[in-house]
């Protein structure tokens, strides 16, 4: 079935900033999707264009990314014919329109769009689930389903949040649950127990969100921050069945070869700047002190040899994402170079499903782990949900337990899990190894 109408229009993130929804019509019916953003964005990134006119949206609107879609991907869609359910040969047409490496003539945020409708109207013709549809497309077992572990990032700190605390995500993974409806469960109590302590702790003010959703109390050190999730976890009496994760996100605090945990003040003196070594000794005290298993961006973008350097001497999960950006040239060197065990997978990272499927494939082959991934300015679009599931990862990181672009993920999991009942497992401790299960 081929494509009869585009549309692309500006719609709204959740940090209010402008972000492109696409629209296809097939005989079907209508598709939609809507691309997310990212603040901490890997500078190796697929290019998301913005109008960067300062007197409009702040230099953030997106009218050229609606128009290409509207005045050139979505003309050349219809006269090509392509079916909706070839989604590869769709996805080529427009990285070829585009034609350069980056995305950045059309904009990867106009390519994704008309991608992830594509796969939905796809999915609509064949008469089968979204998530079904992806795992036959990425050629991954269905026998049964994995339903993933949430990683909720339930105290914000970095580029995400006022408060001097540099790194970015604190993150609570019920891998002891039985399911993921018991997951949420016990990462709402978690959470809400943890708003309290910061409140007590903090002050009212303690409570307050940021971009993810996470409480933002105004902390120095990553080690008030675990204290206090830790008491969080023990107050629910989960100690053992919830652990913790961490993204450092240290691009934005990378200076000079060295990594500034005080990033946020501005005449921070370089004398306390933190060689790779000393942030590797750190991350070993931490690990040491706390239920750590995932340490996510534990080095800056291109600091390549600081990462293989630290992952021969743990052994917890290490999550490239700033490193890949979900790019093959990228992820190919990482895995030759022996620096992460985990991909983190962002769809606008590169701009279409298809690499995004190949990118999975290609971590999955190396015997790396792969989480699915949000951008911290989200929409309500659930699509992170099927992918997860189709792609067979055993692991999402979609926000924390509050604000409804982040529950929007979780709360489609729960309906596919309850959905598809026996004939799918939850990851619960083999969250890594997702495809394996
Ligand atoms: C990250 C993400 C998502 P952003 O660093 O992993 O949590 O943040 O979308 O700002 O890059
Ligand atoms: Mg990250």
């Amino acid at each position: 079935m081929s494509i009869t109408k585009v549309h692309a229009r500006t719609v709204y993130d959740s940090r209010g900033n402008p972000t492109v929804e696409v629209e296809i019509t097939t005989e079907n019916g209508l598709f939609r999707a809507i691309v997310p953003s990212g603040a901490s964005t890997g500078i190796h990134e697929a290019v998301e264009l913005r109008d960067g006119n300062k007197s409009e949206w702040m230099g953030k609107g997106v009218t050229k990314a609606v128009s290409n879609v509207n005045s050139i991907i979505g003309p050349a869609l219809i006269k090509s014919e392509l079916c909706v359910t070839n989604q590869k040969g769709i996805d080529e047409l427009m990285i070829s329109l585009d034609g350069t490496s980056n995305k950045s003539r059309l904009g990867a945020n106009a390519i994704l769009g008309v991608s992830l409708c594509v796969a939905r109207a796809a999915a609509a013709q064949k008469g089968i689930t979204l998530y079904k549809y992806i795992a036959e497309l990425a050629d991954a077992r269905q026998d049964p389903f994995v339903i993933p572990v949430p990683f909720f990032n339930v105290l914000n700190g970095g580029a995400h949040a006022g408060g001097s605390l540099a790194m970015q995500e604190f993150k609570i993974a019920p891998v002891g649950a039985q399911s993921f409806a018991e997951a949420m469960r016990m990462g709402s109590e978690v959470y809400h127990h943890l708003k309290i302590l910061a409140k007590e702790q903090y002050g009212p003010s303690a409570g307050n969100v940021g971009d993810e959703g996470g409480v933002a109390p105004d902390i120095d050190t990553a080690e008030d921050a675990l204290d206090m999730i830790v008491e969080a976890i023990n107050i629910c009496g989960y100690e053992g069945r919830v652990k913790v994760g961490i993204d450092s996100a240290p691009s934005v605090f990378y200076k000079d070869g060295k990594y500034d945990l005080n990033f946020k003040e501005p005449n921070s003196d370089p004398s306390h700047w933190l060689s790779p070594a000393q942030l590797a000794e750190y991350y070993y005290s931490l690990l040491k002190k706390y239920p750590i298993i995932s340490l996510e961006d534990p080095y800056a973008e291109d600091d390549w040899s600081s990462w293989s350097a630290f992952l021969k001497t743990v052994n917890v999960q290490i999550i490239a994402d700033d490193l890949t950006c979900t790019n093959k040239t990228r992820i190919a060197r990482a895995i030759e170079e022996k620096c992460a065990n985990t991909l983190l997978l962002k769809l606008n990272q590169i701009g279409t499903l298809t690499e995004s499927i190949e990118a999975a494939n290609q971590a999955f082959d190396a015997g790396w782990g792969v989480m699915i991934s949000h951008r911290s300015g989200e929409t309500e679009d659930p699509f992170i949900a099927d992918l997860v599931v189709g792609f067979r990862c055993g692991q999402i990181k979609s926000g924390a337990l509050s604000r409804s672009e982040s529950l929007a993920k979780y709360n489609e999991l729960l309906r596919i899990e309850e959905e598809l009942g026996d004939d799918c497992i939850y990851a619960g401790h083999r969250f890594h190894d997702g495809n394996k299960l």
